[in-house]
């Protein structure tokens, strides 16, 4: 574990420089909002889903300097999710990677629009010919992200846990919903490496594999610690889904439940590297990682 912990880290930082240098601060009235978007963007964060990117290029020789574009894409995404989410009108936290949340910090009309302002920077990003040389491939890139991100994903997700609905979902609905909106940007990262190193269809299904039982296990992770992890290591507030009366996997499955299945998942998971070989070894750490992590 102590190799991906220091190969975490090590992308981590390498994305917040990629970060910094893609969203400069600017003059002038409009420099508020880039101001905000450098806020949700470069304060913390574990950086998964660019750590799945990077990882998953290196199984195509993909370098990581090429990956980090791409990576940073992503968590630009991932951040302005977070940024909308804390909104009012959403989940209304104050607290957010251990900071006040972007609203907070600035007002809720800033928030709105850093949010919107990532989502659309993170299409500038994976189109530019510098992401890739091959036209077809970027394509590929933004249509995947905006499939991810979208209705039909992360977006589709977050309406499900905000509808009259959310409270009487069973098992199967809470996986849905899930599937959406955390599954589909862990997907993507993985797909998004796998795209940059132009992998064949078997590798793109294998990691779909991968992806699907990692998705539901960070999840379950997420719930397990919503409800037995400490505010001051998560940087966020807890209890907030029991205390709204959602359904959630340690609702339904009883903490030990909900901690087997993510195990299980964890295992299925490992499984589908197996055609990879040693060159998944950090992707199976990974897995790993996702269920035993105290943030
Ligand atoms: C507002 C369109 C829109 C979507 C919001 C992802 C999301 C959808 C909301 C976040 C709320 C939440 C707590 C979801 C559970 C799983 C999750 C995505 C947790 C946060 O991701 P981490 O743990 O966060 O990777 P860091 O800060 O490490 O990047």
């Amino acid at each position: 574990m102590t190799d991906l912990l220091d190969a975490m880290r090590s992308t981590a930082s390498a994305v917040t420089r990629q970060l910094d240098a893609l969203l400069p601060e600017a003059a002038g009235p409009r420099g508020q909002v880039v101001q905000a978007m450098r806020y949700a963007t470069l304060g913390g964060g574990k950086r998964l889903r660019p750590f799945l990117v990077v990882a998953t290029a290196r199984l195509f020789d993909v370098r990581d300097p090429r990956a980090l574009r791409v990576a940073a894409a992503l968590e630009m995404v991932h951040c302005y999710s977070l940024v909308h989410d804390d909104l009012p009108a959403m989940d209304n936290s104050d607290l957010r990677r251990g900071n006040p949340t972007v609203h907070r910090k600035f007002d809720e009309a800033t928030a709105i629009l850093a949010g919107d302002g990532l989502l659309t920077e993170a299409f500038g990003v994976l189109s530019h010919p510098d992401t890739h040389k091959d036209p077809a491939v970027r394509a590929l890139l933004v249509q995947e992200l905006a499939a991810a991100a979208g209705a039909a994903g992360m977006v589709g997700g977050q309406m499900i846990d905000i509808s009259p609905e959310r409270e009487d979902l069973d098992l199967d609905g809470v996986t849905e919903l899930q599937r959406l909106k955390t599954g589909a940007l862990i997907d993507n990262a993985c797909q998004s490496g796998a795209i940059l190193g132009q992998a064949d269809d078997p590798s793109r299904q294998a990691l779909a594999a991968f992806t699907a039982d990692l998705g539901l296990a960070f999840q379950i992770a997420d719930d397990l610690l919503d409800t037995e992890g400490s505010s001051a290591e998560l940087g966020k507030p807890t209890g907030q889904d029991v205390a709204a009366g959602k359904a959630t996997f340690v609702s339904l499955l009883g903490p030990k439940g909900a901690r087997d299945k993510a195990v299980r998942l964890v295992d299925s998971a490992v499984e589908h590297l197996n055609s990879f070989g040693e060159k998944a070894d950090l992707l199976r750490q990974t897995a790993h990682f996702v269920i035993e992590r105290k943030s």
